[in-house]
């Protein structure tokens, strides 16, 4: 098969979709069912449209873009990420998934390539967390790890719901028509940047990724006693900012305390209120990501959080309630579309080296109703979630070579 990758224009799609966006450049800002995102998604649509692909929308906005097989009663293969972008994030997370994915479906057609299984792209909706507190909501309703309840019980910090959002962004239908039922794919692939330093430190062009972390995420809510910051003496004080600053702490050690490299943890978001310079903070909210290989050691991690919740509320008379947003299993890749990948990157003679993704994807859910793997390409020093995020048009071109070359294998099957 002679595929050769547009190269130059999958770089100026990439910019384009960049250009959609609520921060000035190189930043990207695009939260679901925002302004921005809605424009993404039509241009994505266009592209897909000229490709010839068949569209379809469900009642979330996931996206589909189908390229009909000869077989098209046979269960499709399936591609895609999301475009969907955290603040002050860069251009690549999710949207070479995408655009990559659709320029190798443009190279497997350019090449006179037939697929007997149909290849259709998917475009997930909401992959981060940023609106409303979980990522993954399209892949989870497509797994049915969520359900139609997700609807009401979803909301961001304005407290409007899933269902006002996503109405609003002219989706309609009900939620629970969107899970998809298992085998209606043989196989799902992601091509993603690696959002790690590995590949690029080995020198490595490609990673085949044979499992996924197991995320978690927590609430965390500390209540103290709010008041003049003259006023009160040091004694009678219940500062939950100062207990919420030990707690942090806490966290960073009870990951650390595994002494496996495999444990991450975070606080990402804290809330001071009343957040007055000259007012001792009464309450603050802490949101917490726990992530780990292997699930019982990330769930240890979780249990010596919540001891060290208890502790802090003790020695400090301070309210602590936490909320667990999320706890979900790792995933293990699919060794039939492992296999595939990496007979695609021996034929394309170029290297890769199997390995975990740290980061979650739409793939840890859909690993859940199809055969799935990923492949990692590498981004300059790991760097992701920033502008400065950057994977090279080359990186990008071998990605979606062994994409090509792997969607047309298991799609010939
Ligand atoms: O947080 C993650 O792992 C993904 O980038 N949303
Ligand atoms: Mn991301
Ligand atoms: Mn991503």
């Amino acid at each position: 098969m002679n595929l050769k990758i547009e190269t130059a224009q999958l770089a100026a799609e990439l910019d384009t979709l960049a250009s959609f966006s609520e921060a000035p450049a190189p930043a990207v800002t695009r939260i679901v069912f925002s302004g921005t995102d809605r424009q993404a998604r039509e241009y994505v649509k266009r592209l897909c449209a000229d490709a010839g692909l068949a569209i379809r929308e469900d009642a979330v906005g996931n996206t589909f873009a189908r390229w009909a097989g000869s077989e098209p009663e046979l269960a499709a293969v399936a591609s895609g990420s999301h475009i969907d972008a955290i603040p002050n994030a860069g251009r690549y997370d999710g949207t070479v998934g995408v655009l990559g994915g659709l320029e190798a479906i443009r190279a497997l057609q350019r090449s006179g390539f037939r697929p007997r299984r149909s290849i259709e792209l998917v475009i997930f909706t909401s992959e981060e967390p940023t609106r409303f507190g979980i990522g993954c909501i399209g892949s989870r309703l497509l797994a049915g790890v969520l359900d139609g309840a997700a609807d009401t019980r979803l909301a961001g910090k304005d407290g409007e719901t899933l269902n006002h959002w996503r109405t609003a962004a002219g989706f309609a239908g009900d939620l629970a028509g969107v899970r998809l039922p298992q085998g209606y794919y043989d196989a799902f692939l992601e091509l993603h940047i690696e959002q790690g330093p590995l590949l690029e430190r080995a020198g490595i062009p490609l990673g085949v990724v044979t499992a996924i972390a197991a995320p978690a995420s927590l609430r965390i809510r500390i209540e103290g006693e709010g008041g003049h910051a003259g006023g009160v003496l040091m004694p009678a004080r219940k500062d939950a900012f100062c207990a919420a600053a030990e707690l942090v702490l806490e966290v960073e050690s009870a990951a650390k305390s595994t002494g496996v490299i495999d444990t991450v943890a975070t606080v990402g978001v804290c809330e001071v209120f009343p957040g007055a310079i000259n007012s001792i903070p009464s309450e603050v909210r802490l949101e917490v990501d726990v992530r780990d290989t292997n699930e019982a050691r990330r769930d240890g991690v979780l249990a010596e959080i919540g001891d060290a919740c208890v502790g802090v509320a003790k020695r400090r008379g301070v309210a602590v309630k936490t909320e667990t947003i999320n706890a979900d299993m790792p995933a293990q890749c699919d060794a039939r579309v492992v296999e595939s990948l990496t007979r695609a990157c021996a034929t394309h003679r170029l290297g890769f080296q199997t390995m975990v993704s740290r980061a979650y994807h739409d793939s840890l859910f859909m690993s859940r109703i199809a055969p799935t793997a990923m492949l990692f390409i590498p981004c300059r020093g790991g760097v992701s979630h920033r502008p400065n995020e950057y994977a090279s048009a080359e990186a990008i071109e071998c990605g979606v070579l062994v994409l090509a070359e792997t969607l047309a294998d298991l799609a010939s099957k």
